[in-house]
């Protein structure tokens, strides 16, 4: 076994990495970001190397510094984790030829994965059943047209180079042929710098079911499969084990072809081979095909995990250090069902989109395996993947692993971001996924109910106003004595909405909110509070961010009386960011005269930088932000003197 391994990568998967290597008695070293400096992965590590700036090109996909690191720290292997290096054949040569082993499959054998076609044609040489279709090199659109009309519409038009959909077009009749060509390689050229693409039956309702598959190099085992039908945009969003409906005949067919393609390309260390299965009419022998191999450890490899009892880390130290495969295939067993659930920061009523913050707050249930690579107080960045968690149950049976999954989500804690907590919740309480009706159309289907907006009562609004003024703890720590009722109020929003809750104490333990008209009675008795006769939820405090954890998390935002007034007049006092990103610099000192149209600080964000002027003349009261910090949209970065009269 290694004495010591070098993680070439961050965040959750880093950690993971870690925590196994930690077990075995293998010390580890982490590479980082100058935006990783104080994460997870860097604290867990036994030693840590800065290797660059925050975007990936200029350190976690430097595989020559990454390989200096290794030689310098004295680490004899590196682990790729997902995404980054982990499919680069050149950096396994690299590595390989440093004198270092690669936690991973040759690099031969990810290129045999890694173009569409080729692929394809090995694996139906492996005997692996692979869809229906042409997947030659005439790349001649008469010739393609012939043979889209052999196949039988409708046909798919997939790039060989392509990969998440990208240069994929569905065609129905042949007229559409022609237009669907054209768009599909000019979208692959663009992407991949490869026009070409290869021509498939086009297969309805599919179901996404991957078989993970582990080889020394020689032969290979199955541990089963997963199924990752639940998408959105072809972004996984739940995954589990085994998969629903599975028969033991179909599970023998599907693991035999994950053996057979594993084996036919000399495979060493995890790997899975996925699989499009017709989900139209349950699951038969003849109706699954080879889609690609992916030649790494897979986010979604814990619910293997969660039913067979393997540690897939361990198993790949144990491997590439040079040991035999741990079990033969008539050892493995599945026990149970598993269920991970991917959280992200990101805002759902905006379509999805990333988010960044700090998170205030974090907490799991016990119950459930939580693979994280942020704890509370960490940043989402804007630079990497907004991951905040892989949330993992397992039950006895599907059932009971489902009800254990939305149990987890609902005792899911997070402030400081918006999340998909409710999304995820959503879908753990979907009677269709519940009922194993899975497939890859399940989310778009049911989009609007599944992403509608939380119902916001009174109680959570008088749990913000609480926390908002303070009236949590206070009156008790103070000890009011002579006690007369007290009157306050304070403006919140929520989902873009102001409201105005007014409080009269009536004394440390009882509170009279009025809210829109309405009114709720809080009460403390035995220290609990009690808001409308119901328990008070959680709640977490950044700032003016308030988050009431109830209904997977209820953002609000404490308005400011005074910067509402300076905001109402579109306020040129402060300087604020426009969007997350990075401080580049800053140009601004106090008491400093400054210019209309002076640029007071850079801002790099999406890949660009922004230059932000001063909006009058005046004199700098404060610098709020500098050079090296990563700030929020909307965070003021300088701030100007009030302007007299
Ligand atoms: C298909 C298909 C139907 N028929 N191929 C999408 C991304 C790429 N990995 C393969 N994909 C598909 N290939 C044939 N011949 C439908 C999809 C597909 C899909 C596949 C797996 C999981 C989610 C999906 C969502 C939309 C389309």
């Amino acid at each position: 076994m290694f004495d010591k391994i070098l993680i070439a990568n961050r965040g959750e998967i880093a950690c993971r990495v870690m925590e196994t290597a930690r077990a075995m008695g293998v010390r580890t070293v982490a590479v980082y970001s100058d935006a990783d400096a104080a994460s997870k992965h860097v604290a867990l590590a036994d030693e840590a190397v800065h290797i660059g700036g925050p975007a990936p090109a200029d350190s976690y996909l430097k595989g020559d510094e990454i390989i200096r690191v290794a030689k310098e720290t004295g680490a004899q292997a590196i682990h790729p984790g997902y995404g980054f290096l982990s499919e680069n054949p050149k950096f396994v040569e690299a590595v390989e030829a440093a004198g270092l082993t690669f936690i991973g499959p040759s690099a031969d054998a990810i290129r045999k994965m890694g173009l569409k076609d080729a692929a394809k044609a090995l694996m139906d040489e492996a005997g692996v059943p692979v869809v229906p279709g042409y997947h030659g090199s005439n790349q001649d659109p008469e010739f393609l047209a012939g043979e889209a009309e052999k196949i039988g519409y409708p046909v798919l038009i997939k790039a060989v180079a392509g990969g998440g959909g990208k240069g994929m077009r569905l065609v129905e009749k042949p007229a559409e042929f022609a237009d669907a060509l054209r768009s599909a390689q000019g979208e692959a050229t663009t992407a991949f710098g490869n026009p070409d693409v290869l021509i498939e039956k086009y297969i309805q309702q599919p179901r996404h079911i991957e078989v993970q598959v582990f080889g020394d190099g020689e032969t290979a085992v199955h541990l089963f499969e997963r199924d990752c039908s639940l998408q959105r945009r072809h972004q996984k969003v739940i995954e589990e084990a085994p998969a629903p409906g599975m028969t033991a005949e179909m599970r023998e067919a599907m693991g035999q072809a994950g053996v057979r393609a594993a084996e036919a390309i000399g495979y060493k260390g995890a790997g899975t081979v996925e699989f499009i299965v017709d989900g139209s009419d349950g699951l038969r022998t003849d109706g699954f095909w080879f889609m690609e191999m992916n030649t790494r450890l897979q986010v979604e490899h814990p619910v293997t995990e969660l039913i067979t009892g393997v540690d897939l880390v361990e198993w790949q130290l144990r491997v590439a250090s040079g040991e035999s495969l741990p079990a033969k295939q008539e050892d493995l067993t599945i026990t149970g069902h598993s269920f991970e659930a991917r959280l992200y920061a990101e805002d759902v009523p905006k379509g999805f989109l990333p988010a960044t913050g700090t998170l205030t707050h974090l907490s799991f249930p016990a119950e459930a395996r939580a693979d994280s690579g942020v704890r509370a107080g960490d940043t989402i960045s804007p630079w990497y993947d907004p991951m905040i968690a892989k949330v993992i149950v397992h039950g006895s049976t599907r059932k009971v692993a489902l009800s254990r999954l939305a149990r987890a989500l609902e005792e899911t804690q997070v402030g400081g971001t918006v999340t998909n907590l409710a999304f995820l919740g959503a879908l753990a309480a979907h009677e269709g996924f519940a009922n194993g009706d899975v497939d890859t159309g399940l989310i778009a289907r049911d989009l609007e109910a599944l992403t509608a907006a939380p119902v916001v009562e009174l109680r959570h609004k008088a749990a913000a106003g609480m926390v908002a003024l303070d009236l949590v703890e206070a009156a008790v720590d103070t000890g009011f004595t002579l006690w007369a009722p007290l009157h306050r109020a304070v403006t919140l929003s929520h989902a873009g909405e102001e409201f105005t809750a007014d409080v009269q104490v009536d004394g440390p333990d009882r509170q009279l909110w009025t809210i829109d008209g309405e009114t709720v009675v809080a009460e403390r008795s035995q220290g609990q509070w009690r808001i409308d006769e119901r328990r008070m939820p959680a709640v977490s405090q950044s700032g003016t961010l308030i988050t009431v954890h109830d209904a997977y998390g209820l953002e609000f935002t404490a308005i400011d009386p005074l910067d509402r007034d300076a905001a109402a007049g579109g306020d040129s006092n402060v300087i604020e960011a426009p969007m997350p990103g990075l401080v580049k610099a800053v140009f601004a000192e106090a008491g400093q005269a400054v210019k209309e149209g002076d640029r007071l600080a850079i801002l790099e964000a999406m890949k660009m930088e922004h230059s932000l002027l001063a909006a009058r003349d005046g004199v700098v009261a404060e610098v709020l932000a500098a050079a090296g910090d990563q700030v929020e949209a909307g965070a003021a970065l300088v701030r100007l003197e009030e302007e007299d009269g």
